[in-house]
């Protein structure tokens, strides 16, 4: 039978788009995702301590807790949100650069940068119960509530069992397909791992279950130029209360810490 010059031409039509749907499938499940693109919006004002060098920041039980870094001021502290002062305070040996920090089962975990131990007291005494042995660079650290989550400046967050210090599983973190490096301070929000990069004005919010990057937060101007000093350094410090649902956000001697709501880009 010969096909008519108008079948063929409709033949032709249908098997383009056929084509088309397969591979728009195809793309669909190759590609990397696209992650969702946020700004912010500051809800209130905190002071923070303009000496604080901001590693680790999170809520226990309804309080704010900050580790702070550098040889010979590393610190951490309870503190007072409405103020910023420390309402109790722990200082450490000036040969300790202290690092990420979080709580897990009323213990408290505080990470050295490069003196490969992570020091463990207990949260409501502050009384220390003894070190760990840290096989890399020590900088962010949270918690899903089972294991300890730990980053190490590379693109690489590190699932730690909480009594041995000893890898369960590692995720790589990516986005669109590439690798994300300077994972710095972290925060388990909701089920998704919250994570500063060094030296950016973005935080990526990261599926724990493959490492793709979800969303960016861009933080870009979040303390305003006026406040910026010879001293201020970069964004670096989150904290979420899942009590209020509120979400903490501060940087490196900053003079102030800010309480946000992230936006979704027009
Ligand atoms: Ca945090």
């Amino acid at each position: 039978m010969i096909m008519s010059e108008t079948l063929k031409y409709m033949f032709k039509g249908v098997m383009l788009a056929v084509g088309v749907i397969l591979l728009s499938g195809l793309v669909n499940c190759t590609y990397p995702q696209n992650p969702v693109s946020y700004t912010f919006k500051v809800v209130e004002t905190l002071p923070h301590d303009r000496n604080a060098y901001t590693q680790g920041l999170f809520f226990h039980n309804g309080v704010l807790y900050e580790s702070c870094g550098q040889y010979g001021q590393s610190h951490f502290k309870k503190c007072e949100l409405a103020t910023g002062k420390a309402l109790r305070r722990l200082d450490f040996d000036p040969q300790y650069f202290a690092e990420g920090a979080c709580v897990l089962n009323n213990m408290l975990y505080i990470l050295t940068w490069q003196e490969h131990k992570c020091f463990v007291y207990d949260i409501n005494t502050l009384k220390y119960l003894g070190q760990l042995p840290l096989f890399t660079e020590g900088w962010g650290l949270t918690t899903n509530g089972k294991e300890l989550i730990m980053s190490d400046g590379s693109s690489t967050l590190y699932f730690l069992d909480p009594l041995t210090f000893t890898v369960k599983s590692k995720l790589n973190v990516k986005l669109r397909g590439k690798q994300m490096h300077y994972l710095n301070e972290l925060e388990y929000i909701n089920g998704e791992i919250w994570a500063n990069v060094y030296g950016s004005d973005i935080i990526l919010i990261i599926d724990p279950t493959n490492g793709v990057v979800k969303g960016v937060v861009d933080c870009k101007n979040l303390l305003p130029r006026s406040l910026v000093t010879s001293t201020t350094d970069v964004l670096n410090g989150i904290a979420y209360n899942p009590a209020t649902k509120s979400l903490y956000l501060t940087g490196k001697n900053w003079p102030k810490m800010y309480k946000v709501e992230i936006v979704k880009k027009k």
